[in-house]
């Protein structure tokens, strides 16, 4: 290898090494079908970037893949942290085409959307494995928190050792039970939020900052 070869390696190795010191975390939105996931995603992403990350639905796997919004940055008390959101299809143990039939959808188009929406679980699994520096696992807080799903995802991420925060949405319903949660993953912290309303989203952006920071 030449001089200028082995000094231009050289170089870039150590120009590398600063620009991945200031990469942005990647931050995955974990959770089961339904819980806010999508509408959390563009919450974040428009109060500070302006624009949304994907349309936000009642259908159950409207978000097949996983999208994702770059370069996010958040500033808290002094603290400012840029991440990647990823908006990841909702984990379930079984995706139905007849979950779709049920939204008036023609027979074809619904098993494409089931074969799709199993394609995106296993991808967004594959990145929990591979791809992401942390968590943020989205709840329904209307529902019940001690299901398979909740129980195999949070066992995943804390083998990995990622780094999460557990949020407990739809605090707006009557039937909202916080503390539900609280109690299911006791080892981490919660925080109530409405993602559609916008409640309390001041500490989820301190949390954020915190936590992936
Ligand atoms: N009442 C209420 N509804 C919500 C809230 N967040 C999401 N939703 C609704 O729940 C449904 C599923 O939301 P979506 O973001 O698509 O869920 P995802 O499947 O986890 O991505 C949609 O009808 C949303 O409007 C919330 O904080 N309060
Ligand atoms: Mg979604």
């Amino acid at each position: 290898m030449g001089l200028l070869t082995s000094l231009r390696d050289s170089i870039s190795r150590v120009t590398d090494g600063l620009f991945a010191a200031d990469e942005p975390k990647r931050i995955g939105i974990y959770g089961p079908p339904n819980a806010g996931k999508t509408t959390l995603a563009n919450r974040i992403a428009r109060d500070w970037t302006g624009d949304a990350v994907g349309p936000e639905s009642h259908i159950p796997h409207e978000t097949r893949r996983a999208r994702r919004k770059e370069n996010v940055e958040i500033e808290r008390n002094g603290r400012k942290v840029t991440i990647d959101i990823v908006d990841t299809p909702g984990v379930t143990t079984k995706v139905d085409y007849k979950e779709f039939l049920d939204h008036d959808m023609e027979k074809e188009d619904a098993v494409r959307r089931s074969r799709e929406a199993t394609e995106g679980v296993a991808e967004a699994m594959h990145w929990l494995r591979e791809d992401v520096d942390g968590v943020i696992y989205v709840l329904d807080s209307t529902t019940d928190p001690f299901t398979q799903v909740n129980t195999m995802l949070i066992g995943i991420i804390e083998s990995q050792d990622l780094p999460a925060l557990i949020l407990a949405n739809k605090t707006d319903l009557p039937g909202s039970d916080v503390q539900q949660i609280a109690n299911a993953f006791p080892q981490h912290e919660t925080i109530p939020l409405s993602a559609l309303e916008g409640e309390n989203m001041d500490e989820v952006y301190t949390k954020i900052a915190e936590y992936f920071g």
